[in-house]
């Protein structure tokens, strides 16, 4: 039967992707609220699903929707998804506040849908995570996986929408030689590449890069997978790459491994490098399947070793797209 959906931080850039997402794949809503801050509260959305009025956020209100999707920060997410649970929603957090409690499934559908169970609290992953993710399950299946390195270059939006508008607005100032500031980021964005996401932990990695490792070994439930990644913030807007060298326990070639990604559910082999065509972040923006091309033996690790490159929108299979995908497995 239909379900009342509502969707909190529905400003965001997230939120307002999780509004199209559940309309065009046809989500069975039977009412859809959308919640924001008081600041926001009142404004008028156009929306596949007509116009909506924001709702500020009221948790007796927002406990009564059979699924809650939320898409706010870590500490809001603390506050209020356990009550919102406890009262009989499915409440979908797309903050990292839940994702390393081990009563609390994280979910990549094509990937660990049977990790659900009963949970009315489902963890949605970090975004760069996600889509790294969509190639290492399948690969793992078949090769078993050792260790994993990662870089990554990872789009404003990353920051939410307001990320996105700094890179437009600075890069406008900077070719007309205004002064440039910065907020969102350390750093200007425009021209540049900054090897910082989030803050620094103990060990030097920040807490980006240690989401990638913490959450992969969970999702892909292989909890000692050696993994390590440098996660780099480049000018674009929505779609994340990464650059990935993988160790396998089972010898792995090029072919095989092609042929392995090529059936692999949410993943779009993208390989043919003679012509040109591999992954881009332009070309995967907008899509609901993550690019998967360049891959080769990687030699330093004999013949077991395999290198790729991935791009996955961001805000929709690293974001919106799961988070729904997550919500239709719950019907
Ligand atoms: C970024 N990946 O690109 C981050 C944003 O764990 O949900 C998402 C943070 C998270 O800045």
């Amino acid at each position: 039967s239909p379900r009342r959906v509502a969707i909190v931080g529905a400003t965001g850039a997230v939120g307002r992707e999780m509004v199209n997402v559940l309309h065009q794949r046809g989500f069975p809503v039977a009412e859809l609220a959308l919640f924001a801050s008081e600041r926001s509260a009142g404004r008028v959305l156009e929306t596949p699903f007509g116009e909506k009025t924001l709702v500020a956020f009221d948790a007796d209100v927002v406990k009564g929707y059979d699924i809650v999707l939320l898409a706010v920060s870590g500490e809001f997410a603390k506050q209020h998804a356990p009550t919102l649970a406890s009262a009989g929603a499915i409440v979908i957090d797309n903050s990292s506040a839940f994702r390393y409690d081990p009563e609390i499934p994280l979910i990549v559908p094509e990937i660990n849908a049977d990790a659900l169970g009963s949970s009315k609290l489902i963890a949605n992953p970090n975004c760069t995570t996600a889509i790294l993710v969509l190639a290492l399950g399948p690969l793992h299946r078949a090769f078993g996986l050792k260790r994993v390195i990662v870089s990554t270059y990872q789009a404003t939006s990353g920051a939410g929408a307001e990320g996105m508008a700094e890179l437009e607005e600075q890069t406008r100032n900077q070719l007309a030689g205004r002064p440039v500031t910065n907020s969102v980021f350390r750093h200007p964005i425009p021209f540049n590449v900054i090897p910082q996401i989030d803050a620094f932990q103990e060990n030097g990695y920040t807490k980006e890069e240690m989401k990638v490792t913490w959450e992969s070994r969970k999702i892909l439930g292989i909890p000692d997978l050696l993994a390590s990644c440098t996660a780099v913030r480049i000018p674009t807007y929505r779609a994340h790459s990464e650059s990935v060298t993988v160790e396998t326990i089972r010898p792995v070639t090029a072919e095989a491994a092609r042929a392995v990604l090529a059936e692999a559910a949410g993943v779009k082999l993208t390989d043919d490098p003679a012509n040109g065509v591999y992954p881009m972040p332009l070309n995967a923006t907008g899509e609901y399947d993550v690019e998967v091309g360049r891959i080769r033996a990687n030699p330093v690790f004999g013949d077991n070793g395999l290198d790729f490159f991935v791009c996955g929108d961001q805000l929709l299979k690293g974001a919106a797209l799961n988070a729904v995908q997550i919500a239709e497995l719950t019907l």
